[in-house]
Parts: structure tokens; C-alpha cells; sequence
């Protein structure tokens, strides 16, 4: 009889060797079937329980992001925060088997949620977010860090899909800061990328992707008459560190509790890598969209109060 550790269910999701490869070539991967569409219907479900708490609410608070056109009698909501804390649901599918397997494939066995939020985009004016790195907002001692996107909808061109330049993850940190405050942006033109081989992550509800924390993304607004939520949990290997806020003696056991998979280490590799860090903080905060909201040069266009 084999040990729990050792049971592996028929259906148990494994990334092939060149799936791994196609991640660290290209900076992310999409993978189709590890979430069914009974797991998806209980996200939408309890997604749909925490938008309703948004009726009456007139400013952000710490678990929802709010559109511009939102109002208290017509609630619209641009992002759910910290998703895993604010409904059970979204915990249990953090922990989904399939889930946990395919980021030991990407990251290695020991697995620390850094964050998770779940972003909203509604059908004719969810807001876009500018091209930016995950590495410019919680750079590591190491970059074996990545965010899983949990599609809820079926993502097409016309809704508003993530977009990912391939490549980009081995190259520059680019500058985040505008008039020397952090915005959460960049201007690509004064950057000099060329953003047009950016591929974008489509695929059915359910299936996910994994995109590096240095690859350069964003992804414009839904003009579509269907919503496109994404559920967005960022992972790190268990020896990635956070240089902006290190473990500490008073801290450890709340750090300890973020581990998903495997040990915390006293021993924090450090891989050399372009950083850059987030400071001085965003003039506005809160959101990537909020600190991007003042950036005065603009791929996707401004976040209108439509
Ligand atoms: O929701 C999106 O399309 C972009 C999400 C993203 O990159 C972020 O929230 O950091």
C-alpha cells in the first residue's frame, strides 16, 4: 500500500517535458483540463456571492476593486482582493491536486501563495490594464515566481484576454515610475519594446495559465458583450523571498502558513536579477488600477466612467 504522498488519482494532471520547456522558452504556458466544469461553476458561484456584497458600497474596500461607473444601486466591480481569504471556495481550488502538481512541475516541490486576486473585466467595459511586470511590484531574492490565471469564462481575442510578450522574461526590468513615483506601468514606446509579437492566452473556461513574473503583459478592454473573468493566484518556489518585506522572527509562523506545497527554508536562494523596486509607492493606491490610472502614456487608453 503506498503512502498518501505516493497515491497519484487516473486523472492527475503532469506537465510534459516539453510544456516545461515551452514555459521557460517563452514565459508562459496555458494548460487546459485541470479545473472541471463542476470547479467552475462553484468559482462563479461564490464569485457571484462576493459581488453581491458590493450593493450599497460606495468607496474601495480592502476585498473589492470598483469600476469608475460603479455606483451603490448598480454595483460593478473591477477586482476581488486577496480572493483566497475573502471565500472558502477559492482556497479549495488553490489546493486542487491537479493544480499543485503542475506548479511543482514549473516551480519545484516547496510552493508559497504570494498573493491572489481575481480580476473581473464585465462585458462592454471592463477596464484594461497596462503592459507592466508582476517583478516590478514584489521583486524576489530569485525568480521562480509566477501567477496561475484561472479562466472562468471562455477568453477570446474580443473580451479582453490576457496578452504576454513571449521572451520578455529574460530580458530588462523596464521602468515603472513616472515623475519618480511608482505607477505600475510602463511606457512602452520610451522603453523601445515592440510589444507586436505578444501572443494572446485564450482558451475555454477552466483552463489556466502560467505566466513568469518578469514576462510583460496586459491586456485591453472588453468590448465584448461577455464577461471575462480571471482568477489570478501568484506562487512562489519556497526559497524565493520577497525583498520588500523578509521573513522575521515575529512574522515567521504567518509566513510558514502561506506555504501550499512542501517546507519553508532558512535558506533563501538568491539568483541575480535585474530589480528594480516599487518606490516611492503609486500617488494613487489600492489597485494596479488605481496607480496606473495617471500614467500619461497609454497602450489599452484610459479606464472610462462608462
Ligand atoms: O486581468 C488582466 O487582464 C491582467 C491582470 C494583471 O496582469 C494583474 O492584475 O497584474
Amino acid at each position: 500500500m503506498p503512502d498518501h504522498a505516493e497515491i497519484v488519482t487516473a486523472e492527475q494532471v503532469r506537465l510534459s517535458d516539453a510544456e516545461v520547456a515551452a514555459y521557460r522558452d517563452k514565459g508562459f504556458i496555458i494548460v487546459e483540463n485541470i479545473y472541471s466544469p463542476g470547479d467552475v461553476q462553484r468559482m462563479r458561484d461564490a464569485l457571484d456571492e462576493l459581488i453581491a456584497t458590493a450593493r450599497g458600497v460606495t468607496e474601495h474596500t480592502d476585498v473589492l476593486d470598483l469600476e469608475p461607473s460603479h455606483t451603490p444601486d448598480h454595483p460593478r466591480v473591477r477586482r476581488i482582493k486577496n480572493v483566497v481569504a475573502s471565500h472558502p471556495v477559492f482556497e479549495e481550488m488553490l489546493n486542487q491536486p491537479n493544480l499543485i502538481a503542475v506548479l511543482k512541475d514549473l516551480l519545484g516541490p516547496n510552493l508559497r501563495l504570494h498573493g491572489s486576486k481575481l480580476n473581473m473585466k464585465a462585458a462592454d467595459y471592463g477596464s484594461p490594464v497596462e503592459w507592466h511586470q508582476d517583478w516590478a511590484f514584489y521583486p524576489h531574492t530569485n525568480d521562480d515566481v509566477l501567477a496561475v490565471g484561472v479562466m472562468l469564462d471562455d477568453m477570446a481575442p474580443e473580451n479582453g484576454p490576457l496578452m504576454i510578450v513571449p521572451g520578455s522574461h529574460t530580458g530588462p526590468t523596464y521602468d515603472h515610475h513616472q515623475d519618480g513615483r511608482f505607477v505600475g506601468g510602463f511606457d512602452i514606446e520610451a522603453a523601445g519594446l515592440d510589444v507586436s509579437p505578444a501572443e494572446m492566452v485564450t482558451g475555454p473556461a477552466g483552463a489556466c495559465s502560467f505566466h513568469h513574473v518578469r514576462a510583460v503583459h496586459g491586456s485591453a478592454k472588453n468590448t465584448s458583450d461577455r464577461d471575462r473573468r480571471l482568477l489570478l493566484y501568484q506562487v512562489a518556489a519556497g526559497d524565493a523571498w520577497d525583498i520588500r518585506g523578509m521573513p522575521t522572527e515575529e512574522s515567521w509562523d504567518a509566513y510558514s502558513a502561506t506555504f501550499i506545497a512542501g517546507t519553508p527554508t532558512i535558506e533563501p536562494r538568491v539568483v541575480p536579477a535585474p530589480i528594480r523596486l516599487p518606490y516611492p509607492g503609486p500617488l494613487r493606491g489600492g489597485s494596479i488600477y488605481e496607480s496606473q490610472t495617471i500614467m500619461t502614456s497609454k497602450t489599452f487608453g484610459a479606464i472610462e466612467d462608462t
